[in-house]
Formats: structure tokens, sequence, C-alpha cells
């Protein structure tokens, strides 16, 4: 009797052992206190257009932006002055010291250096003020990130074809090298292009500058030179640049996660083919081992194509020498990452061509996820972390920053549900870090309150919040900038709190060890 009940009492320990310990293995919400490493970089973003203001001031040409938006009565022209940052230089570089930010990612408007969009005409007056900011930020110990194109093409290119031209391949290698010569000896990082998915993609469908309707053509057509594009800067700064300075060059592309709906069959397979189209396109000719387009996407287009009557794929294949100036020409990977999506096979009919057409699929978000202030973003921090391990296993590890994420929200200084949204990323950031995934840095997208594209300063993106009605663009910190510093300082996400979104089942956490499981 004593000699069972000691027995079952060893077992029913072991058991318990067991139990304890397999949650917590695999389980979102353990007490253990994960640390952001000393060499880890925080950072946050803005780009020319959404926050300079100056449109045509002191030499600058227009942009197809400030096309876009004049040209349509509907969208009022909230860039025109946006934040007047082109006034603000002390004032912006007061909030990122506040902020305790590492690094200040801005982007350079090549309509305000290069007003004919060629490189035979340089703005000095562009130029002093990129200098500036830069010399500003240095004065500081801030280090300058400066995106060479973050969606502003110059109109006059735009006129002769924008991104659809191949020479257009040209026209960004020399304006890479105005740029290099200048600033190359005060700048660790240059990110070539930013999205190029919403470049093309959004570009050429009508919905976004330079409100183009060609879906399906020019939109392939302009993913290729746009990539292209970015090869060509980035070996120019190797060839020409790199011994002397030493920085590194990237790109940053979209990378938000997509999930099947459920995981059945088909839906598990119209998610592989959706990041293949999202991601792969722009991802697999920098990473990948044979520096193409992704297969299923050839394909895909290929087949649709001759279908339709074409007698080529309307995605142009790439020659052997654009696949070898393609493959390895990034230092980093830039990853903006906002959302996560749903995938199922399309029921709905799409305009042919298209590249919704081409793909076949139909995407939702979950009715449990936090909405934030943009139609299409709601709050998933479990994206975060298997995009990464997605990127880790189909690329090979790629070194990896964090170019942007963000949350919109509507006026007002408590944020809430920005504080939640970063600490839930953060927390899924650190789950990633701890599972391998080579990321150097995060940028919280935004510095402060901007220009939302075509959606004007309606959703506010900003860890400072503007207000638009004051001639100065007053700016005052959110909650969530006092956050964001706080996590900087300490270096780790306090207290054990967690959002809802990422108390996930534990099986997420093991889908990193097994790429079936993808
Ligand atoms: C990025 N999405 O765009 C841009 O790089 C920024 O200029 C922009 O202000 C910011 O994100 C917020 O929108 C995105 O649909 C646009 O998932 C759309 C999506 C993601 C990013």
């Amino acid at each position: 009797m004593c000699f069972q009940s000691y027995f079952s009492s060893v077992i029913m320990f072991q058991y318990l052992f067991i139990i304890i310990s397999l949650s917590g293995a695999y389980s979102w919400t353990d007490n253990k206190q994960r640390r952001f490493k000393d060499d880890f970089l925080f950072g946050t973003a803005s780009a020319a257009y959404q926050v300079e203001g100056g449109w045509d001031a002191d030499g600058k040409s227009e942009s197809i932006w400030d096309r876009y938006v004049h040209s349509r009565p509907e969208i009022t022209p909230d860039g025109d002055m946006a934040c007047d940052s082109y006034q603000h230089i002390s004032r912006d570089v007061q909030m990122l010291r506040e902020l305790g930010v590492d690094f200040y990612r801005f982007s350079i408007a090549w309509t305000r250096v290069l007003p004919t969009g060629f490189s035979n005409k340089i703005n000095k007056k562009g130029l002093q003020y990129y200098n500036d900011l830069i010399d500003e930020l240095i004065k500081y110990n801030i280090m300058p990130m400066v995106t060479l194109y973050h969606f502003d093409l110059p109109q006059s290119l735009q006129d002769l074809g924008g991104w659809a031209n191949p020479l257009s391949i040209n026209w960004f290698e020399d304006y890479a090298r105005i740029i290099y010569d200048n600033f190359a000896n005060k700048v660790p990082y240059f990110i070539t292009i930013n999205q190029p998915n919403s470049v093309c993609i959004d570009g050429y469908s009508g919905s976004f500058a330079p409100g183009i309707n060609s879906k399906g053509i020019g939109d392939y057509l302009c993913v290729k030179n746009v990539m292209l594009a970015h090869a060509r800067a980035y070996r120019l700064y190797q060839n020409e640049y790199k011994v002397k300075y030493q920085g590194s060059v990237g790109i940053a592309i979209s990378v938000n996660w997509v999930e099947p709906i459920n995981n059945q069959t088909e839906n598990v397979k119209a998610a592989e083919i959706a990041r293949d189209f999202t991601i792969g396109l722009y991802v697999s000719p920098i990473w990948s081992k044979d520096g193409d387009f992704p297969p299923s996407v050839k394909e895909a287009v290929a087949s649709r194509s001759k279908e339709q009557g074409f007698h080529r794929s309307r995605l142009p294949s790439l020659t052997p020498e654009e696949k070898t100036l393609l493959k390895g020409s990034a230092d980093f990977l830039g990853m903006n990452h906002y959302t996560t999506v749903q995938a199922q096979p399309s029921v709905k009919k799409y305009p042919s061509p298209s590249l919704e057409d081409d793909m076949l699929v139909d995407f939702a978000q979950s009715a449990n996820w936090t909405q934030g202030a943009s139609p299409w973003l709601k709050s998933a921090p479990f994206g975060l972390y298997k995009a990464c391990v997605y990127l880790n296993l189909n690329y090979d590890y790629p070194p990896i920053i964090i170019t942007e994420h963000g949350w919109s929200t509507g006026l007002g200084l408590r944020d809430g549900s920005r504080v939640e949204n970063l600490r839930g990323y953060m927390t899924a950031l650190l789950f990633a870090l701890e599972d391998g995934t080579n990321v150097r840095g995060y940028t919280a997208w935004s510095l402060m309150d901007n220009v939302e594209w075509g959606a004007g300063v309606s959703e506010r993106f900003g860890l400072y919040e503007v207000d638009f009605d004051s001639p100065k663009r007053k700016r005052s910190p959110r909650v969530s900038a006092h956050v964001y510093r706080r996590i900087i300082e300490q270096r780790i996400i306090e207290d054990t709190w967690l959002p809802s979104s990422l108390k996930m089942d534990v099986s997420m956490r093991r889908m990193g060890k097994d790429k079936s499981e993808l």
C-alpha cells in the first residue's frame, strides 16, 4: 500500500513534469525575459513625398505623385506642404533624439536633386537640404539610412515611359551615382527602391501614381526594370564605392504574411502561390539560387498569357546576364511588414489580364484581429514570426532589417492600439530572433503623421502626432513614442502582458523546425 502510493505519486510527478516542460518549450506566454542584443539597431522612418512639402520649392520639379494628386479633384493635395519637413530639420531630428533611435530612415526626392530627371543638371539647393539633414543626424550620433526611391519618379521620366521603359534602369543608375558621390562618405545604409510591388502592381492598376491602368502587362514590365535598376545601383556601389566607404546597400520589399484560411490542401496551396506572387517575385531574383522569378509565377503567367492569345508571357523573362546581375545583389533584405492575410482559391472574377487573374487567390482577414485605421491593416503579430521563418527556410537565412512596421489610428495622443500593436510585433520579433532569424534592426513607421499617399492625412501612422492645421505643423509625442523610447532603452518588452493575438496555439513555434509544415 505504502509502496503503491509512492509509485503513483512518482508517476504523477513525472506526468506533471512532462506537461510543464512541454508547455515551457512551445508556449508564447512563458515567463522567460527575452532581450534585444546590444548591437540590434532601432530606428524610425519617413519618405520624402510624405513629409517634406515644398513640392516646387527651390527648383524641385514635379514628381508622379505631384501630378497624380494635382490632377484628381477628389484628392486633397496634402503633400504640397505635408509636415513641412523641408523647413524643419532641427525639430525632426529633435524627435529622433527624444526617441533615442540608432538610425533614421528617410528618402531623397529624385526631383529635388535632379529636376530634369537626368544627371545633366544638379539642383544645389536640393542637395543642400539632404546634406543639412544628414549633418544634423550625425551631430547627434544618429545614422542616416537613405532610400533612393520611395514612389516619387520625376514626371519628366514618366513622360518617357517611366519604369516600363528599360532605359529607366540607366536613369536610376545615373541618379544613384549622384547620391553616392555626394553622400556615400556619410551614409552607412542605402536602400535602392521601396516596395517594388507598390511601384509596379499598384502604380499600373490606376490606384497609385502614375495612375496608369495596364494591369497584367505594364506592371510586369515595371517589375523587371525596377529589379534590374536596383541591381545596377547595387553593383555600382559595390564596384566604385564599397572599398572606400564600407556601406551596405539593400532593397525594401513588402513582406506581409500570407496564411491559408484553414489547413485544407487547396488553401495551403493558394497561400503558397500567393506568397510567390507577392513576396517571391521580388525576393527570388536576389536571394534564390538561380537569380530568377519564382517558377510557379513564371508558369502561371506564361500559361494564362497563352490562353489569352499572347505570343509570349506577359511576365518578361530574365536573360542569363540579367540573372547574374540580380543574384546576390543586396547586403540586406529590407522587410516592410504590416499585416497578415488569409488565402483561399479564388471564386471572384478579376479583370483579365491582371496579376490577380494570374494568381487566382482570394484574401480575407480574420474578424478576431484588431482593425487599424487603414482598411487593409489588421494586427496579427504571429505573421511577423512566420514571415521571418519563411524567409529563413526559403532563402537561406538572409540578413534582414525590418525597414517598416507600423499602425494607423485616428487623431489623438492616447494611442493604445498602436502600443498594443508595437508590443505584440516586438514580442513576435524576439521569438523570431530566438529561433535563428538574422534580423539586424527594426524601423517603426512612422516618426510622425504624414501624407498617406492617396488617403492624405486621414490615416495617422506617427509616433508623433502632427497638427496639419497649424502653420508650423506642430509635432507632439503620442504614448507610443514614450513606449518605443522605453523599449529602445531597456531592450525588453516589459512585463509578461501579451496581446490576445499572440496567445496562439503551441504549433506556431514548432513551425520553423520543419519546412513541410509551412
Ligand atoms: C508602405 N498593405 O506602404 C509604404 O512604404 C509607406 O510609404 C506607407 O506610408 C506605409 O507603408 C503605410 O501604408 C504600404 O496593403 C501600403 O499591406 C500598403 C500595404 C503595406 C504597406
